[in-house]
């Protein structure tokens, strides 16, 4: 979960030097979240000590989704001799989750098949069998966010409004920043002037630089301005914000697949992930909004946001089952450490337990 995607080098920490006006700004609030981690776990070194606190959290994250979805499989499961009400019970909580009906299905094939084979008899057989074919499904097609070595990389983040893609922009920053990357930021939500704020406010509180046009300007002039300074000021990153939009609104989905060119003509190669955030709180519209979105860019993975808000975090099976794409980070929360790599045993882990 702690997994870097920059080595610290001392060099980059020369180059931080430079933003000190903002870094003094923001050091009090970094070094509170630390503190807040520290407090939960205890003792010896930050590695151990952080990953069981990112794991509580994701627990806590978790914990609707548990109680809608888990802790009522293993009601129905706990003293049944496995038959087809069982499993069509099963079936039914699956589907109420938003697992979904397709993957709902397959699964439920599968765990008849291994009943049959594994001779289980017992419904906390069956519990395990469930939790093991879940890890299956989510391992499929996982694939976890990835940064090549060139710089600087670049990451832009897309989805329908009110998503999460902003906040998303900021938990990331802040991550990479204490990976003592250098990171900036791009507004390319021109569309109210509210919302380049929103990245400014998250800036100032990580303590990365943002290129910021008016609003209402084009946003590929913004993509253009964003790849152009992070070369120029030698960043590590770019993270390229945009305005949310309907997924079946075809003309603002192709000015999405003009924002991605300018950005990758600029930086000469493609960008390193283009990632699609999605509310766990919408449903099975989540699966329509990747299919649209990857038509008009080359989405690379997904960010499944606002799990701690849903009892319905079943989601997440049908579109790691459904979808080419990998779930890459999963959001538990508003605050800065609430997003966190998606690991398919890791999740599961979280879920029962
Ligand atoms: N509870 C919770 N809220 C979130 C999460 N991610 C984003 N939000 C909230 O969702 C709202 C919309 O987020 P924003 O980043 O502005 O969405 P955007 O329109 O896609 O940029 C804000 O109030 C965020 O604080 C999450 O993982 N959990
Ligand atoms: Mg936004």
């Amino acid at each position: 979960m702690l997994r870097r995607l920059f080595g610290s080098r001392g060099s980059r920490k020369n180059e931080a030097k430079q933003e000190i006006q903002v870094q003094e700004v923001t050091e009090p609030e970094v070094e509170q979240q630390e503190v807040e981690v520290q407090e939960v776990e205890t003792e010896n070194t930050v590695e151990p000590v952080t990953k069981t606190g990112l794991f509580a959290r994701l627990k806590q994250g978790l914990s609707k989704t548990r109680t809608g979805f888990i802790d009522r499989i293993s009601q129905i499961v706990t003293g049944r001799a496995i038959d087809e009400e069982l499993f069509e019970e099963l079936e039914e909580i699956l589907i109420q989750a938003d697992v979904g009906v397709t993957t709902t299905l397959e699964l439920m094939d599968t765990i008849r098949e291994r009943v049959k084979t594994d001779k289980i008899t017992d419904g906390s057989g069956l519990q395990s069998l469930l939790k093991e074919e879940i890890v299956a499904l989510l391992s499929k097609h996982h694939q976890p966010l990835a940064l090549s070595d060139e710089r600087p990389a670049g990451i832009m983040v897309v989805g329908v409004n009110g998503a999460g893609k902003t906040t998303t922009i900021g938990k990331l920053a802040y991550r990479l920043k204490q990976e003592q990357a250098k990171v900036l930021l791009g507004a390319g939500d021109t569309f109210r002037a509210a919302a380049s704020d929103q990245l400014k406010v998250w800036a100032e509180r990580v303590g990365v630089d943002v290129i910021a046009h008016q609003e209402g300007a084009d946003p590929g002039a913004v993509a253009f301005d964003t790849v152009a300074a992070a070369k120029a000021r030698k960043a590590d990153v770019f993270i390229l914000d945009t305005a949310g939009r309907l997924q079946t609104k075809t003309n603002l989905m192709a000015e999405l697949g003009k924002v991605y060119r300018v950005a990758k003509r600029e930086l000469g190669r493609d960008l390193d992930e283009v990632l699609l955030v999605v509310d766990a709180t919408t449903g099975q519209n989540a699966l329509s909004q990747a299919r649209l979105f990857s038509e008009a860019a080359p989405v690379t993975g997904i960010v499944l946001t606002k799990l701690d808000g849903t009892a319905k975090g079943g989601i997440v099976l049908a579109l790691a089952n459904e979808l080419k794409l990998p779930v890459k980070l999963v959001g538990v929360g508003e605050q800065m450490l609430d997003l966190q790599d998606f690991d398919p045993v890791e999740f599961t882990e979280a879920l029962f337990s």
